[in-house]
C-alpha cells in the first residue's frame, strides 16, 4: 500500500515538473498592459510595456485592429522607441471588433518571436443589409433595392450611401446621399449601357467610430432575364410549359437565349430540367451566356 502510495506521487513529480519548467521558459520578455479592456469605437486605448530582457531585439510594434465577423486584421505601426526599456502609445479603433497590440522581436538566439497584449473589446457601429434580389445577374432595366439599418455606436450617424456603375469604360460613383438616419434604402436601376454595378455604404458617427460595407460582388447586367422563355419578364410555370412545348416540336415562340439557362449555348431538356427545379424551389441558379 505504502508502495503504491509512493508510485502515484513519483509520477505526479515526473508530470508536474516539466510543466512548471516549461511555463518558466515561457515568461514573455515584453510586459504588456492595455486599457481600458473594453471601449466605444473612436475612444482611446492606452498601451504601456516593459522590456524585462535586454537581449532581445524589437524589431515592429503596431495596434492590430480585427473587424467584428471576419479574420480580416488591420496593421497599425505604433510610434514607439524601439530601443527604449520601456514606453506607452495611445490608439483609436473606429469599427466594431476586437484590437491588440503587437511586438515583434527576435531573442538572444536571433529566432522571430511575438509578444501580444491582451484583447480590447471595441464596441462600433454595425450596418445590416437586405437586398432585393439573391441574383448577381441583373436584367437591363430591372431596379435592384438595398435596404439598410444602422445599430451600435454613439451620436448622431452620417450615412453617405452610393452606387459604383460601371460602362465597361470607367466607373463612377453616382446616387451618393448623405444623411443622418439610422435605415434607409437605395435602389439602382440598370440601363442598356451599363456592365456592372454595386453598392457601398459609408456610416460614421460623431464619436468617432466608423463602418462601411459594399456588396460581396458586383451586380452584372445582362440582357434578358435567365428563364424567361416567354419574355413576359417573369419566370414561371408558363415558360415551363412553352419550353416544353418548343422542346417537343410544336410551333411556339421562345427566346433562346434566355432559354438556354445552364448557359452552355444550347437549349435542350437539361434547361427544361434546370427550371423545373428552380421553380420547385430547389437550390439551383438561371444564368444565361453573355
Ligand atoms: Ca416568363
Ligand atoms: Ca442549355
Amino acid at each position: 500500500m505504502k508502495i503504491r502510495t509512493l508510485s502515484i506521487w513519483m509520477l505526479l513529480l515526473v508530470l508536474i515538473l516539466p510543466l512548471g519548467a516549461s511555463a518558466a521558459d515561457e515568461q514573455t520578455p515584453i510586459v504588456i498592459s492595455v486599457s481600458p479592456a473594453q471601449v466605444n469605437a473612436g475612444d482611446q486605448i492606452s498601451m504601456e510595456y516593459e522590456v524585462k530582457d535586454n537581449t532581445i531585439t524589437i524589431i515592429d510594434a503596431a495596434w492590430i485592429e480585427r473587424i467584428a465577423g471576419t479574420t480580416d486584421s488591420t496593421f497599425i505601426p505604433a510610434q514607439i522607441d524601439y530601443d527604449a526599456p520601456s514606453g506607452s502609445c495611445t490608439y483609436k479603433p473606429k469599427r466594431n471588433g476586437t484590437c491588440w497590440f503587437i511586438f515583434k522581436y527576435r531573442d538572444q538566439n536571433g529566432k522571430l518571436q511575438e509578444a501580444k497584449s491582451a484583447t480590447v473589446e471595441v464596441n462600433g457601429l454595425t450596418i445590416s443589409i437586405s437586398v432585393s434580389t439573391d441574383s448577381f445577374q441583373i436584367p437591363v432595366g430591372q431596379t435592384v433595392t438595398v435596404e439598410y439599418t444602422v445599430t451600435g455606436g454613439s451620436g448622431e450617424y452620417t450615412v453617405s450611401t452610393n452606387w459604383d456603375v460601371n460602362n465597361g469604360v470607367s466607373t463612377q460613383s453616382v446616387d451618393a446621399s448623405t444623411t443622418s438616419s439610422a435605415t434607409g434604402a437605395l435602389s439602382f436601376t440598370p440601363a442598356a449601357d451599363t456592365k456592372f454595378f454595386n453598392y457601398f455604404i459609408i456610416v460614421l458617427d460623431s464619436h468617432g467610430a466608423s463602418e462601411y460595407v459594399f456588396g460581396d460582388r458586383n451586380y452584372s447586367v445582362i440582357s434578358v432575364l435567365a428563364g424567361d422563355v416567354n419574355g413576359d419578364g417573369k419566370v414561371d410555370g408558363r415558360d415551363l410549359l412553352r419550353l416544353a412545348r418548343f422542346l417537343a416540336g410544336q410551333n411556339v415562340e421562345i427566346n433562346e437565349k434566355a432559354s438556354d439557362v445552364n448557359a452552355d449555348g444550347k437549349v435542350d431538356g437539361r434547361d427544361l430540367l434546370r427550371i423545373a427545379r428552380f421553380l420547385a424551389g430547389q437550390n439551383v441558379e438561371l444564368r444565361v451566356k453573355e
